[in-house]
């Protein structure tokens, strides 16, 4: 039976800096996932068949970021039934606006659910695979639930100090 993971792509490895976040909220909720970077535009038949093979292989969540007229996430949404998660890179002069449309815009029928435009939405990325996962997995939800706590309370201390 193949391992479940979530697939990270990226249109360059320029967008890397940002999509560490995703990485590494992944790994503090201990899902297996593979970093990849393909194109839409300049690798699109290398695109299609890693998204093939991931799903043959158990990939369960595609997260994909990118940056300018940001086509990943629709173009992976086009070929898998999972669930995409589109990440809109800010790397360009319209600062991540022409991302956000170019990802968020689908025609009905072919979502991806959008994440914010940078650093944060890279988080969220990280934070909504670990929730759709965490679905079919009590351990995955709690742990979800116990990182909710532990922000909480991170910004119930800051409180305390400004008041102290
Ligand atoms: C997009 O074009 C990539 O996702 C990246 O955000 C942007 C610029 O790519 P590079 O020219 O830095 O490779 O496809």
């Amino acid at each position: 039976m193949s391992t479940p993971f979530v697939a990270v792509l990226m249109g360059s490895d320029s967008d890397l800096p940002i999509m560490q976040t995703t990485l590494d909220t992944l790994k503090i909720f201990g899902i297996p996932f593979e970093a990849k970077v393909t194109s839409a535009h300049r690798t699109p038949a290398a695109t299609h068949a890693y998204v093939k093979d991931a799903e043959e292989r158990g990939c369960k969540v595609f997260v994909c970021a990118a940056g300018l007229a940001a086509h990943l996430a629709g173009a992976v949404a086009g070929i898998t039934t999972r669930p995409v998660i589109g990440v809109p890179i800010d790397n360009g002069p319209l600062q991540g606006h022409d991302a956000l449309l170019s990802t968020v815009m689908m025609p009905g029928g072919v979502p991806v659910a959008t994440v914010a435009i940078g650093k944060a939405g890279a988080k969220n990325a990280g934070y909504l695979a670990a929730q759709i996962l965490g679905v079919g997995s009590d351990e995955l939800a709690a742990a979800v639930k116990a990182e909710r706590q532990k922000s909480a309370e991170a910004v119930q201390a800051k409180d305390a100090a400004l008041q102290a």
